[in-house]
């Protein structure tokens, strides 16, 4: 039998409303661009993928533009021609050819992914070994920069029952004026939810040693990325030293990293995004470094529309103890959507469907309107 080829590789940068301006410590996003992948294969099948990250390079080292021109150039030439079914050897190539690049890599591997599960009709959660659950939990992340708004908000949700878990974007303000929003949204919520604070690495370790011990003693039950990734020394004194288990989100850059975190004992929860891993495959091999280093387990995002919230869903639905569980909310985030059924949020709950593949199908008109032109 010959091999099913890659046909043809598209990236397209969509630009899409969000409900709010979305306040992080970094950069206030007013809209969200996702870049939206297009395999085409020898026996008609197309996989969809998504590589996404936030404010263009504020976050990270690769922007949607950047993401765009390395596939059209690089990684997406070096696929055409290869063997749509053998993901291992399709990784691999790209992995030889191209130093880091995850986020690109993240969107490939999962349309290849997609394209293999609507070939052999299986959801993608089984071609990464099976599911174990078929739901997960959804936190959701207040940034809308004003307390009392940041409680109406969080009040609504657990009304509608559509999040217990709530993070706080700190990090931009003095860090007297964040512990007093932090607090007061706790005391307003109390036991009805849980509370987190992302600090995307804006403090020196000075303040965050006595702001962790603050954290901690309000009851905030989690504090990610309070330094930046480049101070080890700073990450493992914490880690020993806040009431508040800390998470690595900057930190991890690659499943290498996760390894060297694990082995420095510089977290105790690592938040999993498959931008940032390469791909749904190459998350769970930080998954498995954590489990076997006794680290806790959250599921990441990087505000994905739909494609790449699902994409990391059926890696995350792998997984057997997801402790702290997930912020896939990326959809909800956005005004808009590109595909013909949006993903279902019920009961706390995001549902990852059993239907082959991601489970998605591209609203080709809609995917037109709001692609960048
Ligand atoms: C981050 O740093 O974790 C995840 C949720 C959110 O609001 O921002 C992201 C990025
Ligand atoms: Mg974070």
């Amino acid at each position: 039998m010959s091999p099913i080829l890659i046909e043809s590789i598209q990236a397209i940068v969509v630009d899409l409303p969000t409900i709010r301006p979305h306040k992080l410590a970094m950069h206030t996003m007013q809209k969200q661009t996702l870049v939206v992948i297009r395999v085409r294969c020898s026996d008609g099948i197309e996989g969809i993928g998504e590589s996404t990250t936030i404010g263009g390079l504020a976050y990270g080292n690769e922007s949607p533009e950047s993401i765009k021109q390395n596939i059209d150039s690089h990684l997406g030439p070096l696929l055409v021609g290869q063997d749509a079914a053998n993901i291992n050897a399709a990784m691999l190539r790209l992995d030889k050819a191209a130093k880091g690049n995850t986020f690109a890599k993240s969107g490939l591997e999962s349309a290849l992914l997609d394209a293999q599960g609507k070939r052999l009709e299986l959801p993608v959660s089984e071609l990464l070994g099976g599911r174990v659950r078929d739901s997960l939990e959804v936190a959701w992340t207040l940034a809308s920069g004003n307390t009392a708004k940041d409680i109406e908000e969080a009040e609504h949700m657990l009304d509608i029952r559509r999040h217990r878990i709530f993070k706080l974007k700190i990090g931009a303000n003095e860090v007297n004026a964040d512990l007093k929003h932090v607090i007061a949204i706790k005391r307003a919520l109390g036991e009805r939810a849980s509370v987190r604070v992302d600090v995307n690495q804006y403090w020196n370790e000075s303040q965050a040693i006595r702001a962790c011990q603050i954290l901690g003693d309000n009851g905030i039950d989690l504090i990610e990325q309070p330094i930046s990734r480049i101070n080890r020394g700073g990450q493992i004194r914490l880690n020993q030293r806040s009431p508040a288990p800390i998470m690595a989100d900057e930190s991890i850059e690659s499943v290498e990293d996760a390894f060297s975190l694990a082995a420095d004992g510089a977290a105790s929860i690592f938040a999993l995004k498959i931008a940032k891993n390469g791909g749904p495959r190459a998350v769970l091999r930080t998954g498995q470094i954590a489990e076997a280093a006794g680290i806790a387990l959250y599921g990441g995002t990087m505000l994905e529309g739909a494609i790449g919230t699902l994409a990391s869903a059926h890696a995350f639905v792998t997984i057997n103890k997801l402790t702290w569980a997930t912020e896939l909310f990326g959809p909800l985030l956005l005004t808009e959507e590109i595909v013909t059924e949006a993903p279902v949020y019920r009961d706390f709950q995001l549902e990852v469907p059993r239907t082959p593949g991601l489970g998605l199908t591209l609203d080709e008109e809609r995917l037109a309107f709001f692609s960048r032109k």
